[in-house]
């Protein structure tokens, strides 16, 4: 045993070394540090969960239009999940199922996709490949366990880039009440942009026509839980772990928080094998990172937490500012002591590189044809001429993906965790199981994917969703193809 005495004003944080795990991770008995309601600016709606079985978690869901506050005054007429900007926060632990009972209220079709989440094809929510489109006053039923902890999040795989661009997404986060973390105050965040006018109508789905569709059109309102610069109230001194999840169509986020440090103890696919500790941290479109800060400032003070601009391609550092995301009040209460954090560690078992079969992905977006259309390419042709890449039921493959556009492009596999390698085949350190991956312009990336269950034909994307629907999109067959036979569709990804 342990213990670590914070100081003579808070509790005793207790950590015991757990006997059954190969790396002894510490269990804290964990206290808030917090004043009451420090994270009502900014907390999350939870759903009602229907089921009296503690293990399964079982939720009504409809999609419907509803105008929402985004900041006092400031209104816009979105689609949502339950009337809110963004949906419920779908909460549960590891192993838990979770039923999902949804209805399409909208007056287009749409579905629900369960981004990272280890789903069986049919509950993969992609119209004309792994379920048909629930159309307007339909129900569909997601029924699915949650295999994996981490930070999850579910949004349309129907016209995405309008769709969730008008504000159809949410968080899922699926709790390991063992992984030693030992942070108590915990902020789950989710990250977006809204575009609108001034009497609150979206900005349509298609403004800046192809080269619109070539940046990757960003909302000019930047969202944090829904809300624009809220605020949180803070003891300094106080670690708090966030969870963050960037739903924004094409924006990403350089989080600041005035250059204190930021330390990433997971991302996508849960923990991570160690932390990192830096001064920003980058999460782009789809990324999900976990961090543990420490916001430190004098008492009665603000900080504020803030994008920082980073180079995507052309147009998204010139003439920017820096977006504020939130504000941290320190209340007037002393600083607490520094304390080291618990050990945060993560045993994780890479699949091995040797035997694997590369597959060459290749991004291009040619010039502009006479007509001035645009559109992004994998492998020589766009999504809509694309067949799919072929995969055997436990065949290990190495994608060896070539961004030679001017663009980043954040690149996200449906229903398989994969592991970057280095030019050596070996994991990048530290190890972390990722569904999504930025590759920077001009870059290659090189990610491992054991195709070990659930046969089916499974999306890839760039998760700028106006890249995917200008074209860099595809899929992969694993496993024997089903029988029946699909029509790929433009936009209807
Ligand atoms: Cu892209």
């Amino acid at each position: 045993m342990l213990k670590i005495v914070r100081s003579c004003r808070v509790p005793v944080l207790v950590l015991a070394a757990l006997a059954s795990t190969a790396l002894a991770r510490p269990v804290a008995a964990q206290t808030s540090l917090q004043p009451a309601n420090w994270d009502s600016g900014m907390t999350l709606r939870l759903p009602e969960d229907l089921n009296p079985d503690p293990r399964i978690l079982e939720i009504n869901m409809e999609a419907r239009l509803a105008e929402v506050e985004v900041e006092p005054g400031l209104r816009v007429k979105a689609w949502t999940y339950d009337g809110g900007l963004p949906g419920p926060l779908i909460r549960a632990k590891v192993g838990d199922r979770l039923i999902v009972h949804f209805t399409n209220r909208l007056q287009e079709p749409t579905t629900i996709h369960w981004h990272g989440v280890r789903v069986p094809i049919e509950m993969d929510g992609v119209p004309g490949i792994s379920q048909d489109e629930v159309k307007q006053g339909e129900s569909f039923t997601y029924d699915f366990e949650l295999r994996d902890a981490g930070l999850y999040w579910y949004h349309p795989h129907v016209m995405s880039a309008a769709q969730v661009g008008f504000g159809l997404y949410g968080a899922l986060q699926v709790d390991d009440p063992d992984d030693g973390v030992g942070v108590a105050d915990s902020l789950t965040l989710v990250l977006s942009d809204i575009g609108f006018d001034k009497r609150g109508d979206l900005e349509p789905a298609d403004s800046g026509g192809p080269a619109g569709m070539v940046f990757g059109r960003e909302g000019q309102h930047v969202l944090v839980n829904g809300r624009r610069k809220p605020v949180l109230t803070v003891r300094s001194g106080a670690p708090q772990r966030w969870r963050i999840v960037n739903t924004a169509k094409s924006r990403f986020f350089l989080i600041d928080m005035d250059g204190q440090p930021i330390t990433t103890i997971g991302t996508d696919g849960g923990l991570q094998e160690r932390p990192t500790t830096e001064g920003t941290v980058l999460v782009t479109s789809g990324e999900r990172v976990d961090v543990i800060v420490t916001p430190t400032g004098t008492p009665g003070s603000t900080l504020i937490v803030r994008a920082m601009l980073y180079n995507r391609g052309y147009g998204s550092v010139q003439y920017r500012d820096v977006e504020e995301l939130f504000t941290i009040k320190f209340t007037n209460e002393p600083t607490l002591p520094k304390k080291p954090l618990p050990t945060i560690a993560r045993t994780l078992t890479p699949v091995p590189a040797a035997g694997a079969t590369r597959v060459p992905v290749v991004l291009t977006l040619p010039p502009q044809g006479p007509d001035g259309k645009s559109e992004f390419r994998v492998n020589g042709v766009p999504f809509w001429e694309a067949k799919p890449f072929l995969a055997k039921l436990g065949e290990v493959q190495l994608w060896e993906i070539n961004n030679d556009t001017d663009w980043d492009h954040p690149f996200h596999l449906h229903g398989f965790f994969f592991m970057a390698l280095d030019e050596k085949d070996q994991p990048i350190r530290p190890m972390a199981w990722k569904d999504t991956i930025n590759i920077p312009m001009k870059t290659k990336a090189r990610i491992l994917i054991d195709f070990n269950e659930r046969p089916g034909e499974w999306m890839f994307h760039c998760h700028i969703l106006d890249h995917a629907e200008g074209g860099l999109m595809g899929t992969v067959q694993v496993g024997p193809p089903s029988g029946k036979s699909h029509t790929h569709r433009t936009g209807g990804e």
